[in-house]
Protein backbone atom coordinates (compact mmCIF):
# COMPACT_ATOMS: atom_id res chain seq x y z
CA UNK A 1 0.00 0.00 0.00
CA UNK A 2 1.25 3.47 -1.05
CA UNK A 3 0.09 7.03 0.95
CA UNK A 4 0.80 10.35 -0.11
CA UNK A 5 1.70 11.82 3.43
CA UNK A 6 1.04 16.13 2.55
CA UNK A 7 2.81 18.67 4.53
CA UNK A 8 0.18 21.63 3.74
CA UNK A 9 3.15 24.03 4.83
CA UNK A 10 6.20 24.69 2.65
CA UNK A 11 9.47 24.03 5.03
CA UNK A 12 11.33 20.88 3.61
CA UNK A 13 12.52 19.98 7.17
CA UNK A 14 9.07 19.84 8.79
CA UNK A 15 8.49 17.47 5.83
CA UNK A 16 11.28 15.31 6.57
CA UNK A 17 9.96 14.71 10.16
CA UNK A 18 6.38 13.98 9.38
CA UNK A 19 7.86 11.57 6.66
CA UNK A 20 9.85 9.49 9.60
CA UNK A 21 6.75 9.36 12.00
CA UNK A 22 4.56 8.32 9.17
CA UNK A 23 6.61 5.42 7.99
CA UNK A 24 8.03 4.61 11.66
CA UNK A 25 4.07 4.04 12.25
CA UNK A 26 3.14 2.03 9.02
CA UNK A 27 2.67 -1.27 8.71
CA UNK A 28 5.04 -3.63 7.12
CA UNK A 29 4.50 -3.40 3.60
CA UNK A 30 3.14 0.15 3.20
CA UNK A 31 5.07 2.73 1.64
CA UNK A 32 4.38 6.77 3.01
CA UNK A 33 5.55 9.19 0.88
CA UNK A 34 5.70 12.61 3.21
CA UNK A 35 5.51 15.73 0.50
CA UNK A 36 4.80 19.16 0.28
CA UNK A 37 3.33 21.72 -2.21
CA UNK A 38 5.77 23.70 -3.84
CA UNK A 39 3.79 27.00 -2.83
CA UNK A 40 2.70 28.25 -0.07
CA UNK A 41 3.25 29.57 3.87
CA UNK A 42 6.41 28.06 5.22
CA UNK A 43 4.23 27.03 8.40
CA UNK A 44 0.13 27.66 9.24
CA UNK A 45 -0.66 29.28 12.12
CA UNK A 46 -3.85 31.53 11.12
CA UNK A 47 -7.43 30.91 8.92
CA UNK A 48 -5.47 32.56 6.03
CA UNK A 49 -2.70 30.59 6.47
CA UNK A 50 -5.31 27.50 6.14
CA UNK A 51 -7.32 28.82 3.41
CA UNK A 52 -3.91 29.58 1.15
CA UNK A 53 -2.41 26.01 1.93
CA UNK A 54 -5.49 24.19 1.35
CA UNK A 55 -4.66 24.86 -2.48
CA UNK A 56 -1.24 23.56 -2.24
CA UNK A 57 -3.09 20.30 -0.26
CA UNK A 58 -5.47 20.03 -3.60
CA UNK A 59 -2.31 20.45 -6.08
CA UNK A 60 -0.89 17.64 -4.01
CA UNK A 61 -4.01 15.41 -3.69
CA UNK A 62 -4.48 15.96 -7.52
CA UNK A 63 -1.20 14.67 -8.25
CA UNK A 64 -1.30 11.76 -5.90
CA UNK A 65 -4.52 10.73 -7.76
CA UNK A 66 -2.52 10.64 -10.98
CA UNK A 67 0.49 8.63 -9.09
CA UNK A 68 -1.86 6.00 -7.97
CA UNK A 69 -1.62 6.05 -4.26
CA UNK A 70 -4.02 4.14 -2.35
CA UNK A 71 -4.65 7.04 0.52
CA UNK A 72 -3.67 10.15 1.59
CA UNK A 73 -3.48 12.01 4.50
CA UNK A 74 -2.83 15.97 5.32
CA UNK A 75 -0.27 16.35 7.89
CA UNK A 76 -1.72 19.90 9.31
CA UNK A 77 -3.66 19.63 12.71
CA UNK A 78 -5.78 22.64 10.90
CA UNK A 79 -6.91 19.56 8.32
CA UNK A 80 -6.82 22.46 5.69
CA UNK A 81 -9.18 21.59 2.63
CA UNK A 82 -9.87 18.04 3.75
CA UNK A 83 -13.04 18.22 2.33
CA UNK A 84 -11.95 19.28 -1.39
CA UNK A 85 -9.56 16.62 -0.94
CA UNK A 86 -12.01 13.79 -0.81
CA UNK A 87 -13.84 15.91 -3.64
CA UNK A 88 -11.40 15.28 -5.98
CA UNK A 89 -10.01 11.51 -4.56
CA UNK A 90 -10.95 7.97 -4.86
CA UNK A 91 -9.03 6.46 -1.91
CA UNK A 92 -9.52 7.82 1.27
CA UNK A 93 -7.90 10.94 2.62
CA UNK A 94 -7.62 11.22 6.88
CA UNK A 95 -6.71 14.58 8.74
CA UNK A 96 -4.57 14.49 11.36
CA UNK A 97 -6.40 16.34 13.65
CA UNK A 98 -9.44 14.11 12.58
CA UNK A 99 -7.23 11.15 13.12
CA UNK A 100 -6.06 12.19 16.59
CA UNK A 101 -8.98 13.15 18.21
CA UNK A 102 -11.05 9.85 17.38
CA UNK A 103 -8.30 7.34 18.69
CA UNK A 104 -7.94 9.59 21.41
CA UNK A 105 -11.91 8.63 22.47
CA UNK A 106 -11.29 5.11 22.17
CA UNK A 107 -8.22 5.07 24.91
CA UNK A 108 -10.13 7.98 27.34
CA UNK A 109 -13.23 9.63 28.21
CA UNK A 110 -11.66 13.03 27.69
CA UNK A 111 -8.58 14.25 26.09
CA UNK A 112 -6.38 17.50 25.88
CA UNK A 113 -4.91 19.05 22.71
CA UNK A 114 -2.03 20.94 23.44
CA UNK A 115 -0.74 23.05 20.49
CA UNK A 116 1.48 25.74 19.43
CA UNK A 117 0.22 29.63 18.98
CA UNK A 118 -2.62 30.35 21.21
CA UNK A 119 -4.58 31.64 18.17
CA UNK A 120 -5.07 28.50 16.76
CA UNK A 121 -6.73 27.14 19.38
CA UNK A 122 -9.74 28.27 18.26
CA UNK A 123 -9.34 26.33 14.87
CA UNK A 124 -9.22 23.02 17.03
CA UNK A 125 -12.00 24.15 18.90
CA UNK A 126 -14.02 24.18 15.21
CA UNK A 127 -12.53 20.99 14.44
CA UNK A 128 -13.28 19.42 17.46
CA UNK A 129 -17.22 20.53 17.08
CA UNK A 130 -17.15 19.76 13.38
CA UNK A 131 -16.07 16.29 14.06
CA UNK A 132 -18.56 15.19 16.91
CA UNK A 133 -15.27 15.18 19.23
CA UNK A 134 -16.60 18.19 21.57
CA UNK A 135 -17.65 16.29 24.12
CA UNK A 136 -14.46 14.02 24.40
CA UNK A 137 -12.11 17.52 24.48
CA UNK A 138 -11.51 18.63 27.69
CA UNK A 139 -9.61 21.48 26.73
CA UNK A 140 -6.96 22.81 24.00
CA UNK A 141 -4.27 24.59 25.30
CA UNK A 142 -0.98 26.46 23.93
CA UNK A 143 2.20 26.63 24.57
CA UNK A 144 2.30 30.04 22.81
CA UNK A 145 5.84 28.98 20.56
CA UNK A 146 5.81 29.71 16.75
CA UNK A 147 5.34 26.10 14.54
CA UNK A 148 8.65 26.71 13.58
CA UNK A 149 10.12 26.96 16.98
CA UNK A 150 9.76 23.90 17.43
CA UNK A 151 12.84 22.38 15.72
CA UNK A 152 14.79 25.11 17.42
CA UNK A 153 16.50 23.56 20.52
CA UNK A 154 17.35 26.68 21.68
CA UNK A 155 13.12 26.78 22.15
CA UNK A 156 12.50 24.66 24.80
CA UNK A 157 9.63 23.45 23.13
CA UNK A 158 10.10 19.74 24.31
CA UNK A 159 10.10 21.20 27.86
CA UNK A 160 7.10 23.76 27.14
CA UNK A 161 4.72 20.93 25.85
CA UNK A 162 5.82 18.57 28.64
CA UNK A 163 4.96 20.83 31.32
CA UNK A 164 2.00 21.91 28.92
CA UNK A 165 0.81 18.49 29.36
CA UNK A 166 1.26 18.21 33.10
CA UNK A 167 -1.20 21.25 33.50
CA UNK A 168 -3.85 19.77 31.56
CA UNK A 169 -3.55 16.26 33.30
CA UNK A 170 -3.53 17.82 36.26
CA UNK A 171 -6.53 20.41 35.52
CA UNK A 172 -8.54 19.29 32.68
CA UNK A 173 -10.09 15.75 33.79
CA UNK A 174 -8.37 14.04 30.28
CA UNK A 175 -6.79 11.04 30.54
CA UNK A 176 -5.34 11.24 26.95
CA UNK A 177 -2.81 13.91 25.23
CA UNK A 178 -3.22 14.96 21.65
CA UNK A 179 -0.52 16.81 20.33
CA UNK A 180 -1.92 19.71 18.29
CA UNK A 181 0.57 19.85 15.57
CA UNK A 182 2.75 17.87 12.90
CA UNK A 183 5.42 19.14 14.28
CA UNK A 184 5.14 17.87 17.54
CA UNK A 185 5.23 14.10 15.61
CA UNK A 186 8.98 12.71 17.37
CA UNK A 187 7.89 13.97 20.66
CA UNK A 188 5.01 11.28 21.68
CA UNK A 189 6.95 8.69 22.74
CA UNK A 190 8.83 10.34 24.91
CA UNK A 191 6.29 11.91 26.41
CA UNK A 192 3.88 9.17 26.78
CA UNK A 193 6.93 7.22 28.60
CA UNK A 194 7.17 10.56 30.31
CA UNK A 195 3.54 11.07 31.42
CA UNK A 196 2.53 7.57 31.90
CA UNK A 197 -0.56 8.12 29.78
CA UNK A 198 -2.17 7.96 26.01
CA UNK A 199 -0.23 11.06 24.03
CA UNK A 200 -1.57 10.75 20.37
CA UNK A 201 0.17 12.16 17.48
CA UNK A 202 -1.80 12.92 14.27
CA UNK A 203 0.72 11.72 11.62
CA UNK A 204 1.02 8.24 12.81
CA UNK A 205 -2.55 8.35 13.69
CA UNK A 206 -3.91 9.33 10.10
CA UNK A 207 -1.61 6.65 8.52
CA UNK A 208 -3.18 4.11 10.92
CA UNK A 209 -6.56 4.95 9.92
CA UNK A 210 -5.86 4.90 6.42
CA UNK A 211 -4.18 1.49 6.44
CA UNK A 212 -7.25 0.25 8.09
CA UNK A 213 -9.78 1.77 5.67
CA UNK A 214 -7.34 0.73 2.56
CA UNK A 215 -6.90 -2.59 4.06
CA UNK A 216 -11.05 -2.77 4.38
CA UNK A 217 -11.44 -1.81 1.10
CA UNK A 218 -12.95 1.59 2.44
CA UNK A 219 -12.60 4.65 -0.18
CA UNK A 220 -14.59 8.33 -0.31
CA UNK A 221 -17.99 7.64 -1.29
CA UNK A 222 -18.58 9.46 -4.70
CA UNK A 223 -22.27 9.73 -3.56
CA UNK A 224 -23.66 13.02 -2.79
CA UNK A 225 -21.31 15.85 -1.40
CA UNK A 226 -17.97 13.89 -1.47
CA UNK A 227 -18.80 13.02 -5.70
CA UNK A 228 -16.50 14.60 -8.01
CA UNK A 229 -16.82 18.57 -8.13
CA UNK A 230 -18.99 19.97 -11.24
CA UNK A 231 -17.43 20.79 -14.26
CA UNK A 232 -16.62 24.05 -14.74
CA UNK A 233 -14.11 26.77 -16.15
CA UNK A 234 -11.92 28.42 -13.66
CA UNK A 235 -10.72 32.11 -14.66
CA UNK A 236 -6.79 33.71 -14.32
CA UNK A 237 -4.24 31.29 -12.95
CA UNK A 238 -6.66 29.06 -11.12
CA UNK A 239 -7.37 27.36 -14.24
CA UNK A 240 -5.37 24.70 -14.27
CA UNK A 241 -7.50 24.08 -11.02
CA UNK A 242 -10.26 23.42 -12.79
CA UNK A 243 -12.36 20.21 -11.55
CA UNK A 244 -12.67 19.80 -15.80
CA UNK A 245 -9.48 17.59 -16.11
CA UNK A 246 -11.03 15.14 -12.86
CA UNK A 247 -14.10 14.15 -13.90
CA UNK A 248 -12.94 12.50 -17.27
C1 LIG B 1 0.61 22.11 11.77
N1 LIG B 1 0.64 24.36 11.54
O1 LIG B 1 0.37 20.98 12.14
C2 LIG B 1 -0.13 23.33 12.21
C3 LIG B 1 -0.12 23.40 13.69
C4 LIG B 1 -0.69 24.59 14.27
O2 LIG B 1 2.27 24.43 9.93
N2 LIG B 1 1.52 22.46 10.84
C5 LIG B 1 1.53 23.81 10.72
O3 LIG B 1 -0.05 25.13 15.11
O4 LIG B 1 -1.80 24.97 13.91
Amino acid sequence: MRIKVINPNTTDSMTRKIGAAAQAAARPGTVAVAVNPARGPVSIESHYDEAVAAVGVLDEIRRGEAEGFDGHVIACFGDPGLLAAREIASGPVVGIAEAAMHLASFVATGFSVVTTLARTCVIAEHLAEQYGMARFCRNIRAIDLPVLDLDDPGSEASRLVAAECRRALERDRCGAIVLGCAGMADLAASLSAQLGVPVIEGVSAAVGVVETLVGLRLATSKHGDLAYPPAKLYRGDFHALAPTRLAS
